[in-house]
């Protein structure tokens, strides 16, 4: 059974570590070891990124340093985790339904978007990623151009969660609600504040994103 803690803490010390390569070294050992890729994003990467972000909430560390052990996470990511969640790929022949993703306007995170990206799309999603700092308007007139099922929306600061706001509001007020489903889903996003805002779902993970996009589909469709 692996140590969590421990590895969130080696992992923590790498990322800020003198050498840029050692992440992905060490990342690669441990989920050849008993540590499934998984389990591996959700219980050590995904905290030690939080951990990352409270040592610079107290000035612990200062964005140069933020800027580097983001780079370092997203190599991590597409290097070692990526190859592995796509080779676990399942049946991507039928697609279980369209998804118009972005990060909101003012806000640049794009880490956790980007495997919530990679977790719909082995699991038979059509993912349609418009990237980050996306405004309200585009993100809902791709939505509707395409005729999305679902908008998937990521946000990562108290700042810009508001604009997932404005897109729930815009997507009602020009009767756009039949038309497809909203998602939302990043560190600071909570089941309450989902529910304040009306959208249709929240995902806690990007596991959680792709249980909550399927039940979607099966709400749309019944
Ligand atoms: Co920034 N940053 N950052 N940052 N950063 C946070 C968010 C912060 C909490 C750190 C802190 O101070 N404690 C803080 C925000 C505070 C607040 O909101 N009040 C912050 C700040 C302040 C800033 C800047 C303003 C710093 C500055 O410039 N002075 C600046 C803002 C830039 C901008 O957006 N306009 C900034 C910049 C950056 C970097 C560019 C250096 C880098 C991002 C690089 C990148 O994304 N390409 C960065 C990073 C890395 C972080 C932290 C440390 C880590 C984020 C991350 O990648 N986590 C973050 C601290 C934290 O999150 N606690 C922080 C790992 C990732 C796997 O998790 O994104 O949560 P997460 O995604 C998860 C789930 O949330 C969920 O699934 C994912 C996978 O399981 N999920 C969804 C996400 N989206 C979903 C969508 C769904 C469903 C689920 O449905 C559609």
């Amino acid at each position: 059974m692996a140590n969590y803690e421990t590895l969130i803490d080696e992992m923590v010390e790498l990322l800020l570590g003198d050498d840029p390569d050692a992440p992905v070294a060490w990342a690669k050992e441990v989920v050849a070891g008993d540590t499934e890729a998984i389990d591996f994003f959700n219980e050590v990467f995904t905290p030690a990124m939080a951990a990352i972000g409270d040592k610079f909430g107290r000035l612990d560390i200062f964005l140069p340093e933020l800027i580097d052990s983001a780079e370092r996470a997203q190599a991590i990511s597409n290097d070692v985790l990526a190859p592995i969640f796509e080779a676990e790929d399942g049946d991507t022949q039928m697609s279980r339904g369209k998804i118009v993703l972005c990060t909101v306007q003012g806000d640049l995170h794009d880490i956790g978007k980007n495997m919530v990206s990679l977790m719909l799309q082995v699991n038979g999603f059509e993912v349609i990623d418009m990237g980050i700092n996306v405004p309200p308007r585009e993100a809902l007139n791709r939505a509707k151009e395409v005729e999305a099922d679902i908008l998937g929306l990521s946000a990562l600061m108290t700042t810009s969660q508001p604009y997932m706001k404005e897109c729930v509001e815009l997507r009602d007020g020009f009767g756009l609600k039949e038309n497809f489903s909203i998602i939302v889903g990043g560190a600071p996003i909570t089941a309450e504040y989902t529910a304040q805002i009306g959208a249709d779902a929240f995902g806690k993970s990007a596991v959680e994103a792709v249980e909550k996009c399927m039940l979607l589909m099966e709400q749309r469709a019944s």
